[in-house]
Protein backbone atom coordinates (compact mmCIF):
# COMPACT_ATOMS: atom_id res chain seq x y z
CA UNK A 1 0.00 0.00 0.00
CA UNK A 2 1.20 3.47 -0.70
CA UNK A 3 1.03 6.67 1.42
CA UNK A 4 0.96 10.17 -0.17
CA UNK A 5 4.11 11.72 2.06
CA UNK A 6 1.81 15.31 2.95
CA UNK A 7 -1.77 13.66 3.53
CA UNK A 8 -0.86 10.40 4.85
CA UNK A 9 -3.83 9.08 3.17
CA UNK A 10 -3.51 5.43 1.22
CA UNK A 11 -3.37 6.12 -2.33
CA UNK A 12 -6.02 4.37 -3.72
CA UNK A 13 -6.18 3.04 -7.34
CA UNK A 14 -7.83 5.47 -9.01
CA UNK A 15 -5.90 8.00 -7.48
CA UNK A 16 -4.32 11.03 -10.06
CA UNK A 17 -0.68 12.54 -9.81
CA UNK A 18 0.56 15.16 -11.53
CA UNK A 19 4.00 15.45 -12.42
CA UNK A 20 6.44 18.09 -12.94
CA UNK A 21 10.13 18.35 -14.16
CA UNK A 22 12.25 20.84 -12.67
CA UNK A 23 14.90 20.00 -15.50
CA UNK A 24 12.19 19.73 -18.29
CA UNK A 25 8.88 21.80 -16.83
CA UNK A 26 5.98 21.42 -19.58
CA UNK A 27 2.72 19.58 -19.25
CA UNK A 28 2.50 16.71 -18.71
CA UNK A 29 -0.60 14.54 -18.51
CA UNK A 30 -2.00 13.79 -14.83
CA UNK A 31 -0.68 9.99 -13.85
CA UNK A 32 -3.32 7.48 -12.60
CA UNK A 33 -2.43 5.39 -10.17
CA UNK A 34 -4.06 1.52 -10.81
CA UNK A 35 -2.59 -0.30 -8.08
CA UNK A 36 0.26 -2.07 -9.72
CA UNK A 37 3.78 -2.28 -8.40
CA UNK A 38 5.08 -1.21 -11.93
CA UNK A 39 2.94 2.34 -11.42
CA UNK A 40 5.91 3.58 -9.50
CA UNK A 41 7.54 3.72 -13.20
CA UNK A 42 4.64 5.64 -13.98
CA UNK A 43 5.63 8.75 -11.49
CA UNK A 44 8.69 10.21 -13.97
CA UNK A 45 9.51 12.88 -16.33
CA UNK A 46 8.71 11.56 -20.19
CA UNK A 47 10.82 13.89 -21.48
CA UNK A 48 12.95 11.88 -24.57
CA UNK A 49 15.95 11.38 -24.58
CA UNK A 50 15.58 9.59 -21.21
CA UNK A 51 14.77 12.28 -18.17
CA UNK A 52 18.26 11.48 -16.12
CA UNK A 53 16.03 11.85 -12.97
CA UNK A 54 18.42 13.02 -10.07
CA UNK A 55 18.58 11.34 -7.19
CA UNK A 56 19.39 15.30 -6.17
CA UNK A 57 16.00 16.54 -3.89
CA UNK A 58 15.75 19.94 -5.43
CA UNK A 59 16.02 18.85 -8.79
CA UNK A 60 14.00 16.24 -11.08
CA UNK A 61 10.39 14.86 -10.32
CA UNK A 62 8.24 16.57 -8.06
CA UNK A 63 4.24 15.50 -8.00
CA UNK A 64 1.23 16.75 -6.27
CA UNK A 65 -1.64 14.53 -5.04
CA UNK A 66 -4.88 15.29 -7.07
CA UNK A 67 -7.07 16.31 -3.78
CA UNK A 68 -4.62 15.81 -1.66
CA UNK A 69 -5.78 17.80 1.95
CA UNK A 70 -2.25 19.86 1.91
CA UNK A 71 -2.43 23.19 0.28
CA UNK A 72 0.47 25.01 -1.65
CA UNK A 73 1.57 27.65 0.54
CA UNK A 74 1.04 30.26 -2.70
CA UNK A 75 -2.58 29.40 -3.15
CA UNK A 76 -4.87 32.19 -2.72
CA UNK A 77 -8.88 31.58 -2.78
CA UNK A 78 -8.98 30.93 -6.78
CA UNK A 79 -5.65 30.20 -7.83
CA UNK A 80 -1.91 30.16 -7.44
CA UNK A 81 -0.26 33.88 -6.99
CA UNK A 82 3.06 33.94 -6.70
CA UNK A 83 4.38 37.27 -7.66
CA UNK A 84 4.07 39.94 -4.32
CA UNK A 85 3.51 37.04 -2.26
CA UNK A 86 6.26 37.00 0.47
CA UNK A 87 6.28 33.43 2.24
CA UNK A 88 6.00 34.49 5.48
CA UNK A 89 6.58 32.99 9.24
CA UNK A 90 5.47 35.26 12.14
CA UNK A 91 7.41 35.78 14.86
CA UNK A 92 6.70 37.63 18.80
CA UNK A 93 5.55 41.04 18.90
CA UNK A 94 4.52 41.39 15.54
CA UNK A 95 7.51 40.55 13.40
CA UNK A 96 7.81 38.63 10.86
CA UNK A 97 10.16 36.64 8.92
CA UNK A 98 11.07 35.10 5.55
CA UNK A 99 12.43 31.52 5.75
CA UNK A 100 15.32 30.64 3.56
CA UNK A 101 15.40 27.30 2.12
CA UNK A 102 16.32 25.63 -1.22
CA UNK A 103 12.34 24.42 -0.98
CA UNK A 104 10.62 27.63 -1.91
CA UNK A 105 12.37 29.01 -4.53
CA UNK A 106 11.76 25.53 -5.99
CA UNK A 107 7.94 25.56 -4.91
CA UNK A 108 7.63 29.48 -6.02
CA UNK A 109 8.04 28.44 -9.69
CA UNK A 110 6.29 25.02 -9.46
CA UNK A 111 3.17 26.82 -8.57
CA UNK A 112 3.76 29.20 -11.09
CA UNK A 113 3.63 26.63 -13.81
CA UNK A 114 0.07 24.89 -12.63
CA UNK A 115 -1.42 28.31 -11.49
CA UNK A 116 -5.08 26.29 -10.94
CA UNK A 117 -3.68 23.15 -8.79
CA UNK A 118 -4.08 24.22 -5.13
CA UNK A 119 -2.06 21.06 -4.18
CA UNK A 120 1.50 20.99 -2.92
CA UNK A 121 3.87 20.00 -4.75
CA UNK A 122 6.95 17.84 -3.36
CA UNK A 123 9.56 16.14 -4.33
CA UNK A 124 9.52 12.28 -5.87
CA UNK A 125 12.31 11.57 -3.74
CA UNK A 126 10.01 11.98 -0.54
CA UNK A 127 7.54 9.59 -2.51
CA UNK A 128 10.10 7.21 -2.52
CA UNK A 129 11.44 7.20 0.75
CA UNK A 130 7.95 6.80 2.32
CA UNK A 131 6.72 4.06 0.27
CA UNK A 132 9.72 1.88 -0.94
CA UNK A 133 11.65 -1.52 0.15
CA UNK A 134 12.57 -1.32 3.55
CA UNK A 135 16.27 -1.48 2.56
CA UNK A 136 16.22 1.85 1.46
CA UNK A 137 13.80 3.85 3.76
CA UNK A 138 13.03 3.49 7.46
CA UNK A 139 9.92 4.82 8.94
CA UNK A 140 10.57 5.31 12.48
CA UNK A 141 7.53 6.28 14.46
CA UNK A 142 8.35 8.20 17.48
CA UNK A 143 6.27 7.58 19.96
CA UNK A 144 5.83 9.46 23.93
CA UNK A 145 3.94 11.90 25.75
CA UNK A 146 3.99 15.60 25.32
CA UNK A 147 7.35 17.67 25.39
CA UNK A 148 9.54 14.14 26.11
CA UNK A 149 11.93 15.84 22.98
CA UNK A 150 10.55 14.12 19.74
CA UNK A 151 10.63 16.72 17.75
CA UNK A 152 14.27 17.48 18.98
CA UNK A 153 15.15 14.07 17.69
CA UNK A 154 13.73 14.01 14.33
CA UNK A 155 15.15 17.67 13.87
CA UNK A 156 18.58 16.51 14.82
CA UNK A 157 18.89 14.02 12.50
CA UNK A 158 18.38 16.36 10.26
CA UNK A 159 21.67 18.48 11.24
CA UNK A 160 24.73 18.26 9.69
CA UNK A 161 26.69 18.43 13.65
CA UNK A 162 25.05 15.15 14.35
CA UNK A 163 27.20 13.42 11.69
CA UNK A 164 30.38 14.98 12.27
CA UNK A 165 33.89 12.84 12.88
CA UNK A 166 31.63 9.08 12.30
CA UNK A 167 33.55 6.91 10.51
CA UNK A 168 30.73 4.49 10.01
CA UNK A 169 28.00 6.38 9.29
CA UNK A 170 29.82 8.42 6.59
CA UNK A 171 27.00 10.80 5.14
CA UNK A 172 25.83 14.30 4.89
CA UNK A 173 21.79 14.41 5.68
CA UNK A 174 19.50 16.17 3.36
CA UNK A 175 16.48 16.82 4.72
CA UNK A 176 12.91 17.54 3.54
CA UNK A 177 10.01 18.28 5.98
CA UNK A 178 6.09 17.38 5.47
CA UNK A 179 3.54 18.42 8.15
CA UNK A 180 -0.07 17.02 8.50
CA UNK A 181 -3.36 17.89 10.35
CA UNK A 182 -4.90 14.64 10.63
CA UNK A 183 -8.10 15.53 11.81
CA UNK A 184 -9.35 17.31 8.18
CA UNK A 185 -9.16 21.00 7.26
CA UNK A 186 -6.24 22.12 5.57
CA UNK A 187 -2.48 22.26 6.77
CA UNK A 188 -2.04 26.09 7.91
CA UNK A 189 0.81 27.52 6.21
CA UNK A 190 3.11 28.94 8.59
CA UNK A 191 3.81 25.32 10.82
CA UNK A 192 4.85 23.44 7.20
CA UNK A 193 7.01 26.60 7.38
CA UNK A 194 8.30 27.37 10.69
CA UNK A 195 9.74 23.26 9.65
CA UNK A 196 11.33 24.21 7.12
CA UNK A 197 12.77 27.27 9.01
CA UNK A 198 14.33 25.83 11.75
CA UNK A 199 15.70 23.00 9.47
CA UNK A 200 17.45 25.71 7.19
CA UNK A 201 19.01 27.33 10.30
CA UNK A 202 20.23 24.13 11.23
CA UNK A 203 21.89 23.49 7.89
CA UNK A 204 23.50 26.64 8.03
CA UNK A 205 24.84 26.00 11.12
CA UNK A 206 22.70 28.39 13.44
CA UNK A 207 20.78 27.57 16.17
CA UNK A 208 16.98 27.17 15.31
CA UNK A 209 15.68 30.44 16.33
CA UNK A 210 13.36 30.17 19.64
CA UNK A 211 12.37 26.92 21.08
CA UNK A 212 10.12 24.11 19.34
CA UNK A 213 6.77 25.06 19.10
CA UNK A 214 5.07 22.16 21.05
CA UNK A 215 3.05 19.43 18.17
CA UNK A 216 -0.47 20.45 18.11
CA UNK A 217 -2.56 17.47 19.08
CA UNK A 218 -3.92 17.04 15.81
CA UNK A 219 -0.51 17.06 13.50
CA UNK A 220 2.14 14.71 12.72
CA UNK A 221 5.79 16.03 11.14
CA UNK A 222 6.74 13.88 8.44
CA UNK A 223 10.51 14.82 8.30
CA UNK A 224 12.58 12.38 6.29
CA UNK A 225 16.42 12.50 5.93
CA UNK A 226 18.33 11.93 2.82
CA UNK A 227 21.77 10.40 4.00
CA UNK A 228 23.77 11.69 0.90
CA UNK A 229 26.70 9.42 0.94
CA UNK A 230 30.32 11.25 1.34
CA UNK A 231 33.02 10.98 -0.91
CA UNK A 232 35.57 9.04 0.88
CA UNK A 233 35.16 5.38 0.40
CA UNK A 234 34.37 3.66 3.91
CA UNK A 235 32.25 0.56 5.23
CA UNK A 236 28.61 2.98 4.65
CA UNK A 237 29.92 3.25 1.16
CA UNK A 238 30.72 -0.72 1.10
CA UNK A 239 27.54 -1.31 2.38
CA UNK A 240 25.68 0.66 -0.10
CA UNK A 241 27.09 -0.99 -3.11
CA UNK A 242 26.53 -4.04 -1.94
CA UNK A 243 22.31 -3.61 -1.31
CA UNK A 244 22.20 -1.47 -4.58
CA UNK A 245 24.04 -4.82 -6.30
CA UNK A 246 21.34 -6.84 -5.09
CA UNK A 247 18.49 -3.89 -6.07
CA UNK A 248 19.98 -4.16 -9.61
CA UNK A 249 19.87 -7.72 -9.77
CA UNK A 250 16.43 -8.00 -8.39
CA UNK A 251 15.27 -5.05 -10.94
CA UNK A 252 16.88 -5.15 -14.06
CA UNK A 253 14.66 -3.08 -15.92
CA UNK A 254 13.78 -0.59 -13.51
CA UNK A 255 12.93 2.57 -14.92
CA UNK A 256 13.15 4.63 -11.71
CA UNK A 257 16.45 3.57 -11.18
CA UNK A 258 17.59 2.57 -7.92
CA UNK A 259 17.45 5.39 -5.15
CA UNK A 260 21.29 6.38 -3.90
CA UNK A 261 20.42 7.85 -1.21
CA UNK A 262 18.96 5.63 1.79
CA UNK A 263 16.68 7.55 4.37
CA UNK A 264 14.81 7.56 7.24
CA UNK A 265 11.63 8.85 7.95
CA UNK A 266 10.45 9.73 11.18
CA UNK A 267 6.80 10.13 11.74
CA UNK A 268 6.87 12.34 14.55
CA UNK A 269 3.00 12.98 16.27
CA UNK A 270 1.57 15.21 19.02
CA UNK A 271 2.50 14.32 22.59
CA UNK A 272 -1.13 13.94 23.20
CA UNK A 273 -2.50 12.20 20.38
CA UNK A 274 -1.11 9.25 22.86
CA UNK A 275 -3.48 9.65 25.24
CA UNK A 276 -5.66 5.88 25.50
CA UNK A 277 -8.52 7.17 23.27
CA UNK A 278 -5.97 7.28 20.51
CA UNK A 279 -4.74 3.78 20.66
CA UNK A 280 -6.27 2.46 17.74
CA UNK A 281 -5.37 4.81 15.95
CA UNK A 282 -1.59 4.41 16.85
CA UNK A 283 -2.02 0.42 16.26
CA UNK A 284 -2.77 0.84 13.40
CA UNK A 285 0.19 3.38 12.26
CA UNK A 286 2.69 0.83 13.87
CA UNK A 287 1.31 -1.68 11.19
CA UNK A 288 3.40 0.90 8.64
CA UNK A 289 6.73 1.15 10.51
CA UNK A 290 9.64 -0.58 10.37
CA UNK A 291 10.91 1.24 13.83
CA UNK A 292 8.53 1.93 17.19
CA UNK A 293 11.14 4.34 19.40
CA UNK A 294 9.25 4.44 22.59
CA UNK A 295 10.32 7.74 24.33
CA UNK A 296 11.28 8.43 28.10
CA UNK A 297 12.68 11.67 29.29
CA UNK A 298 15.09 11.54 31.92
CA UNK A 299 13.36 14.46 34.49
CA UNK A 300 10.56 12.15 34.53
CA UNK A 301 13.25 9.47 36.19
CA UNK A 302 15.03 11.69 38.04
CA UNK A 303 11.96 13.35 39.90
CA UNK A 304 11.02 10.47 43.22
CA UNK A 305 8.00 9.25 44.41
CA UNK A 306 5.56 9.94 41.48
CA UNK A 307 4.22 6.76 41.69
CA UNK A 308 2.71 7.69 44.95
CA UNK A 309 -0.30 9.90 45.06
CA UNK A 310 0.58 12.17 41.58
CA UNK A 311 -2.25 10.94 38.95
CA UNK A 312 -1.47 10.00 35.60
CA UNK A 313 -3.36 12.69 33.75
CA UNK A 314 -3.83 13.12 29.96
CA UNK A 315 -1.96 15.78 29.84
CA UNK A 316 0.81 14.88 31.66
CA UNK A 317 1.61 11.06 31.24
CA UNK A 318 4.40 9.27 32.77
CA UNK A 319 6.66 8.57 30.08
CA UNK A 320 7.62 4.88 31.61
CA UNK A 321 4.13 4.21 31.78
CA UNK A 322 3.62 5.43 27.89
CA UNK A 323 6.67 3.59 26.06
CA UNK A 324 5.71 0.10 27.55
CA UNK A 325 2.19 0.65 26.55
CA UNK A 326 3.28 1.17 23.30
CA UNK A 327 5.81 -1.07 22.93
CA UNK A 328 3.53 -3.71 23.80
CA UNK A 329 1.11 -2.35 20.47
CA UNK A 330 4.23 -2.87 18.26
CA UNK A 331 3.95 -6.37 15.87
CA UNK A 332 6.52 -9.07 15.64
CA UNK A 333 7.71 -7.34 12.24
CA UNK A 334 8.43 -3.73 13.89
CA UNK A 335 11.65 -3.42 15.38
CA UNK A 336 11.44 -2.03 18.68
CA UNK A 337 13.95 0.40 20.79
CA UNK A 338 13.46 2.69 23.87
CA UNK A 339 15.23 6.30 23.41
CA UNK A 340 15.89 8.29 26.40
CA UNK A 341 16.29 11.89 25.93
CA UNK A 342 17.29 14.96 27.79
CA UNK A 343 20.42 12.80 29.32
CA UNK A 344 22.26 15.56 29.49
CA UNK A 345 19.86 16.96 33.18
CA UNK A 346 21.14 13.43 34.93
CA UNK A 347 24.50 13.20 36.35
CA UNK A 348 25.09 9.55 35.82
CA UNK A 349 23.57 9.84 31.84
CA UNK A 350 25.83 12.91 31.23
CA UNK A 351 28.65 11.21 32.45
CA UNK A 352 27.59 8.26 29.59
CA UNK A 353 27.01 10.89 27.30
CA UNK A 354 30.52 12.55 27.71
CA UNK A 355 32.51 9.24 27.50
CA UNK A 356 30.25 8.14 24.40
CA UNK A 357 30.96 11.65 22.85
CA UNK A 358 35.08 10.74 23.33
CA UNK A 359 34.62 7.63 21.81
CA UNK A 360 35.00 7.65 17.90
CA UNK A 361 31.89 6.70 16.28
CA UNK A 362 29.76 6.43 19.54
CA UNK A 363 30.17 2.80 19.39
CA UNK A 364 27.89 0.57 21.66
CA UNK A 365 30.23 -0.93 24.14
CA UNK A 366 28.67 1.72 25.99
CA UNK A 367 25.89 0.30 27.27
CA UNK A 368 22.55 2.71 27.28
CA UNK A 369 20.74 -0.31 28.92
CA UNK A 370 22.59 -0.02 31.57
CA UNK A 371 22.70 3.44 32.56
CA UNK A 372 18.62 3.38 32.10
CA UNK A 373 18.32 0.52 34.52
CA UNK A 374 20.78 2.49 37.02
CA UNK A 375 18.27 5.02 36.80
CA UNK A 376 15.40 3.10 37.55
CA UNK A 377 13.64 3.00 40.69
CA UNK A 378 12.34 -0.50 41.71
CA UNK A 379 10.21 1.25 44.36
CA UNK A 380 8.20 2.08 41.74
CA UNK A 381 5.36 0.17 40.29
CA UNK A 382 5.89 1.34 36.62
CA UNK A 383 9.60 1.59 36.64
CA UNK A 384 10.03 -1.79 38.03
CA UNK A 385 7.50 -3.42 35.10
CA UNK A 386 10.12 -1.50 32.46
CA UNK A 387 13.29 -2.99 34.56
CA UNK A 388 11.56 -6.57 34.19
CA UNK A 389 10.86 -5.40 30.14
CA UNK A 390 14.51 -4.68 29.84
CA UNK A 391 15.76 -7.52 31.69
CA UNK A 392 13.53 -10.22 29.88
CA UNK A 393 13.93 -8.78 26.34
CA UNK A 394 17.65 -8.70 24.86
CA UNK A 395 16.71 -7.42 21.66
CA UNK A 396 15.53 -4.07 23.32
CA UNK A 397 18.31 -1.96 22.67
CA UNK A 398 18.63 1.98 24.58
CA UNK A 399 19.65 4.79 23.05
CA UNK A 400 20.34 7.48 25.51
CA UNK A 401 20.35 11.15 24.02
CA UNK A 402 21.30 14.73 25.21
CA UNK A 403 20.73 17.51 23.16
CA UNK A 404 23.26 20.67 24.39
CA UNK A 405 22.67 24.26 23.57
CA UNK A 406 19.09 23.97 22.48
CA UNK A 407 18.79 27.85 23.00
CA UNK A 408 21.89 28.84 21.38
CA UNK A 409 23.18 30.25 24.62
CA UNK A 410 25.68 28.12 25.55
CA UNK A 411 29.41 30.24 26.42
CA UNK A 412 26.88 33.42 26.13
CA UNK A 413 27.09 33.92 22.58
CA UNK A 414 23.92 33.57 20.53
CA UNK A 415 24.70 32.01 17.45
CA UNK A 416 26.14 28.40 18.79
CA UNK A 417 24.28 25.52 17.16
CA UNK A 418 22.59 22.83 18.93
CA UNK A 419 24.01 19.25 18.95
CA UNK A 420 23.25 15.91 20.32
CA UNK A 421 25.18 13.22 21.51
CA UNK A 422 24.19 9.33 21.32
CA UNK A 423 21.33 10.05 18.41
CA UNK A 424 23.95 9.05 16.20
CA UNK A 425 24.18 5.26 17.41
CA UNK A 426 20.45 5.54 17.04
CA UNK A 427 20.18 6.53 13.68
CA UNK A 428 22.92 3.98 12.52
CA UNK A 429 20.88 1.48 14.78
CA UNK A 430 17.76 2.24 12.72
CA UNK A 431 19.03 2.26 9.30
CA UNK A 432 21.56 -1.04 9.57
CA UNK A 433 19.57 -2.43 12.66
CA UNK A 434 23.59 -2.83 14.19
CA UNK A 435 24.62 -0.55 16.94
N1 LIG B 1 18.04 19.69 28.17
C1 LIG B 1 17.42 19.09 27.15
N2 LIG B 1 16.23 19.55 26.74
C2 LIG B 1 15.62 18.93 25.71
C3 LIG B 1 16.21 17.81 25.05
N3 LIG B 1 15.38 17.39 24.08
C4 LIG B 1 14.29 18.21 24.13
N4 LIG B 1 14.44 19.14 25.10
C5 LIG B 1 13.49 20.22 25.45
O1 LIG B 1 12.24 19.62 25.75
C6 LIG B 1 11.17 20.38 25.22
C7 LIG B 1 10.27 19.51 24.37
O2 LIG B 1 10.94 19.06 23.22
P1 LIG B 1 10.13 18.63 21.92
O3 LIG B 1 11.07 17.90 21.03
O4 LIG B 1 9.40 19.78 21.34
O5 LIG B 1 9.08 17.61 22.54
P2 LIG B 1 7.95 16.74 21.80
O6 LIG B 1 8.05 15.38 22.34
O7 LIG B 1 8.07 16.92 20.32
O8 LIG B 1 6.63 17.44 22.36
P3 LIG B 1 5.17 17.56 21.66
O9 LIG B 1 5.38 17.98 20.25
O10 LIG B 1 4.50 18.58 22.50
O11 LIG B 1 4.54 16.22 21.78
C8 LIG B 1 11.80 21.53 24.44
O12 LIG B 1 11.72 22.69 25.23
C9 LIG B 1 13.23 21.12 24.25
O13 LIG B 1 14.09 22.23 24.26
C10 LIG B 1 17.50 17.36 25.51
O14 LIG B 1 18.11 16.41 25.01
N5 LIG B 1 18.05 18.05 26.55
MG1 LIG C 1 6.77 17.73 18.90
ZN1 LIG D 1 12.87 15.47 -16.84
ZN1 LIG E 1 -1.99 13.68 -0.36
Amino acid sequence: MLICPLCLNDVRPGAEFLVYCTQHPRSIAPIVYRGETSDMELLLCDASPRCSNPQSMWEGVFLAHRGCRARNPFWEATQVNVSGKAVQIERPAGRFLEPDDPQIPNLRKIADSYRNVPEMWFPLALFRAINEHEDWGKMVMLTGPRQVGKTIIATMAMSQSTYVGDKLLACTPQAFTSMYTLDGGFVSKTPFLEALHSVAQLRRGMSADGPVAPTGRNEVHVRSVFMAKRAKKGRWQKLMQMVRDTIDFMIPINAIGPRVHPTISFFDFGGERFGDTAVPEIAHWIQNMHVLAAVIEIPGLIRCGRDAGTPDTDSTPDSVKRAIERLNLAPESTRRCIVVTKADLSPQAEAYLRKLGRAENETSELNGKVVLCGLLDSESETERALLELLQSDNSLPVFLIGTYNLDGSRLGRGTEMPYSIGLRMFLRWVLTGKK
